[in-house]
């Protein structure tokens, strides 16, 4: 039931008192470690003596992206080369890659981290766990591998593509635990009916940790009836650890954040304040633990909120909600805010239409114009202009009354719309001055 029953249940109080010392360590740690966050701090104006309570963890500056980014290569870690044993890093395609150091500890507490995750998916020693997610410097893949390792599961490293295979190894190993993104999950799934199978009778599958990227309740029931498992949605960043920061237990209410590790905030993203519990905004993450690449208040562009009940599932770990997007995938489609995983809800919605889709961003007449594809299931009469039209319509329709959005909604056919083995692109930008 609980992977560290003494951790995962501890009183909030004590939780609150560990989370302090260990905030204290770390603002002395990186104000001595690490020269950009003493002249941070310096520049703030506070020193790691003002953090006598965990509110005072608001005096503290944020950390960005970009400030990792002009770390480049190793500026950021807070440790010698001689204990570094791995590096793992962002793809850089949008700048110069974010680079991230673990030591053995860090290595350690990762494994734990995720250990927790698969015990709260129903795994134990005896499980089978098929890590899809890509290895290599994405963390998706090592992250899962160590964390099956440490509960002492048969892990099997299969990474991400070759999806007959895949689908060969879940029926014939007989895994009980798949790790990989949504839409991977959802690719295989596709794949394995349209080859004959019956996932739900003939494979063993029970549960499967889903994450790196935001996945509807739509797109989850999808997955969990195609596949016959149930869905656990994880949730981390290559800056902060991985996959390892926070994760759904049985309940599927909310990711419970592993706060031994991590502290999180939620903040107005315009201006940098707290918001109270319950209320959506960014997610901030400071690591306590971390050894080589300590961050303090990490800005995340994660759109979530704090659940503010406990759990029924007996973990004290506060939980956020699942994420919606990101501050900076929110399209504005004539001055109504969107995230694309409000429009994956509302697809979900229409069995004549596959959870795939796609959403292209162009310029018309110097305006943006937003194009919503998506694609019929196999048995639907593409041919039939009528069924097809009054489709394209029921969608439209919908988009409008659920999210106050004109979208132009274009049917392709069947199989049309690019897979992922990964993460899914699901916008396509070709504005004017614009690449995505
Ligand atoms: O995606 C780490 C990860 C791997 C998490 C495997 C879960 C499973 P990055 O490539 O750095 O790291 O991307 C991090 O992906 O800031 C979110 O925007 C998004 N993301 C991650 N998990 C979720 C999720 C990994 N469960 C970025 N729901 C994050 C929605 C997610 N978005």
């Amino acid at each position: 039931m609980y992977y560290q029953p003494e951790v995962e249940t501890m009183p909030t109080q004590r939780l609150q008192a560990l989370q302090l010392e260990r905030l204290q360590e770390l603002a002395n740690y990186v104000y001595t470690h690490i020269p950009f966050y003493k002249h941070s701090f310096d520049a703030a104006g506070v020193t790691p003596a003002d953090i006598t309570a965990l509110a005072d963890i608001t005096k503290l500056p944020f950390t960005h992206k970009q400030d990792m980014r002009e770390a480049y290569p190793f500026k950021m870690f807070a440790v010698s080369q001689d204990e570094v044993v791995r590096i793992h890093a962002s793809s850089g395609t949008t700048g110069r890659a974010v680079v991230v150091g673990y030591t053995k500890q860090d290595l350690e507490n990762w494994g734990d981290c995720f250990g927790r995750f698969l015990v709260a998916a129903g795994a134990t020693k005896s499980s089978i766990v098929q890590v899809s997610y890509g290895y290599g410097l994405f963390t998706g893949g090592l992250g899962a591998h160590q964390g099956g390792e440490a509960l002492g599961c048969t892990v099997i490293p299969m990474s991400s593509g070759n999806t007959r295979r895949q689908i060969q190894f879940l029926n014939d190993f007989g895994t009980d635990i798949l790790c990989c993104t949504p839409s991977y999950a959802l690719h295989i799934a596709e794949v394995a009916i349209e080859d004959g199978y019956d996932p739900p009778s003939q494979f063993n599958l029970c549960a499967a940790l889903l994450g790196a990227e935001p996945c509807s309740e739509g797109m989850r029931r999808e997955i969990e009836e195609k596949l016959g498992v149930k869905v656990h949605d994880i949730y981390g960043l290559s800056e902060v650890m991985g996959p390892g920061v926070a994760c759904e237990c049985a309940q599927q209410q909310g990711l419970h954040v592993n706060e031994d590790h991590f502290i999180v905030e939620i903040i107005d993203p315009n201006t940098g304040e707290p918001v109270a519990d319950g209320e959506w905004g960014e997610a901030v993450f400071t690591t306590l633990t971390k050894q080589c690449s300590p961050l303090i208040r990490y800005r995340t562009h994660d759109i979530t909120r704090i659940l503010p009940l406990m759990c029924d599932c007996g973990r004290t770990f506060r939980r956020i909600d699942r994420i919606t997007g990101r501050t900076d995938d929110m399209l504005i489609i004539r001055g109504v805010n969107v995230f694309p995983s409000q429009i994956e809800e509302v697809i979900t919605g229409f069995a004549e239409i596959t959870a795939q889709y796609q959403i292209v961003l162009t310029t018309a007449n110097h305006l943006d114009r937003i194009e919503l594809r998506v694609e019929t299931v196999a048995d639907f009469p593409f041919d039939e202009i009528r069924a097809l039209e009054s489709l394209r319509r029921a969608i439209a329709g919908e988009l409008r009354s659920s999210l106050q959005v004109a979208v132009d909604v274009k049917i392709v056919e069947p199989k049309t719309i690019e897979r992922s083995e990964g993460k899914a692109r699901r916008i396509i930008d070709e504005r004017e001055g614009r690449q995505s």
